[in-house]
């Protein structure tokens, strides 16, 4: 299952919306005769191209998957036909798809069949890979990064907005990392205005397969400059405004010179979009996981909301004073220290001249 999880690894910046899933049978005598990696939706799953390498050598052995045979008629067929047309004695499952097209019917029809099966081998493994997968069929919303670069007292800019460079070469080669991974990277207006960045995977050290994060843009006034390079190139941009907003762009003809799509969304009392709506958005649109490049503003409200699964924080080695931009700005000061948002490390190391931190939410038990 180790080595399963690891091919599945292999298709971590291409297969979604598909989850990477990786397949690896045995002969009876237990000797490895087939693999396979999912590599991107609509191409054959795991099983099948493990399947296609063994020909026939895996019955009466095991068969290790990722996740749960699929069971319905997609972009292809149910691997779970052809996983009991092949007669493994044993099947062993890393977890249940939580697509509620498959949904534990993978299983079922493979125990109907009277093959064994056992699910859970590696089940946590097989669930962080597919974290942003997982995400969206149980919570209804895409998994969510929030990545920033800061100074030791977390500052992100000066005060004029001047943030290039920070962090060091290694560290902003590692973001690309994250972004090839992500089904969207969000950022705000500010940043759009400030730092008119281009937030595309130009590594190719992260094999997308032609795969690229949809920019999305939370723009609630329609404050879109015409010159902005996330909607003037070939990449796919979703900009998030309210009704007014689009009207602005309208009566400023940006909406029929560039190149993007638009998504209303409704506006608290203060004007703002909510975060929890764009990502429900989101997730309609098969996004898994969504990393958050953002100014302060946008990267306080996922916070303040609860919606943050991860931080990574590439943290140089440098002060900036207290003039200089902070890397969350609430939406309501914290009345006391009960109300703040606790994470924990997960993660700590160096990159390059950089230290990295990863966070995880501490859950609540109250
Ligand atoms: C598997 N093995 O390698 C993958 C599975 O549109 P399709 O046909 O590609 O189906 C996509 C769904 O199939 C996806 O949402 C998930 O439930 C399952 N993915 N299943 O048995 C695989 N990639
Ligand atoms: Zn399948």
């Amino acid at each position: 299952m180790s080595r399963a999880l690891q091919l599945a690894g292999r298709g971590l910046f291409s297969t979604a919306p598909n989850p990477a899933v990786g397949c690896v049978l045995l002969d009876p005598a237990g000797q490895v005769v087939g693999e396979g990696w999912h590599r991107r939706a609509g191409e054959p799953h795991a099983e099948v191209l493990a399947l296609g390498e063994s020909r026939g050598r895996e019955r009466g052995g095991t068969a290790y998957v990722t996740l749960e045979p699929c069971a319905h008629h997609g972009r292809t067929p149910p691997c779970v036909d052809a996983v009991v047309a092949a007669a493994p004695k044993r099947v062993v499952v890393a977890m249940q798809d939580p697509n509620p097209r498959v949904a534990g019917a993978g299983v079922r029809r493979i125990r109907e069949a009277g093959i064994g099966v056992e699910v859970g081998l590696l089940g946590a493994e097989a669930a962080e890979l597919n974290r942003g997968f997982v995400s969206r069929f149980t919570r209804g919303r895409p998994w969510v990064t929030v990545k920033l670069g800061s100074s030791i007292d977390g500052r992100t800019a000066l005060a004029d907005g001047s943030s290039k460079w920070i962090t060091g070469p290694a560290a902003r080669a590692d973001v690309q990392r994250l972004r090839a991974r992500a089904s969207a990277v969000l950022t705000g207006i500010g940043t759009v205005l400030a730092d008119d960045p281009a937030l595309t995977v130009r590594d190719a050290r992260f094999e997308t397969h032609g795969r690229e994060p949809l920019r999305v843009v939370f723009d609630a006034r329609g404050q879109l400059p015409p010159r902005a390079r996330v909607a003037n190139d070939e990449h796919p941009t979703l900009l998030l405004t309210s009704k007014a907003g689009a009207a602005h762009l309208q009566a400023h003809g940006i909406r029929s010179q560039l190149q993007f799509e638009l998504e209303l969304l409704p506006v608290d009392a203060h004007g703002r979009l909510a975060p929890a709506i764009a990502l429900e958005r989101l997730a309609e649109r098969d996004c898994n996981e969504v990393l958050v490049e953002s100014g302060p503003r946008l990267a306080g409200s996922f916070v303040a909301a609860g919606l943050v699964d991860e931080i990574v924080v590439y943290l140089a080695p440098t002060v900036l004073g207290d003039t200089a931009r902070p890397s969350f700005v609430l939406p309501q000061p914290l009345r006391s220290l009960e109300q703040r948002s606790r994470f924990r490390y997960a993660d700590v190391r160096m990159v390059g001249s950089d230290l990295r931190l990863t966070l995880r939410p501490v859950e609540d038990h109250c």
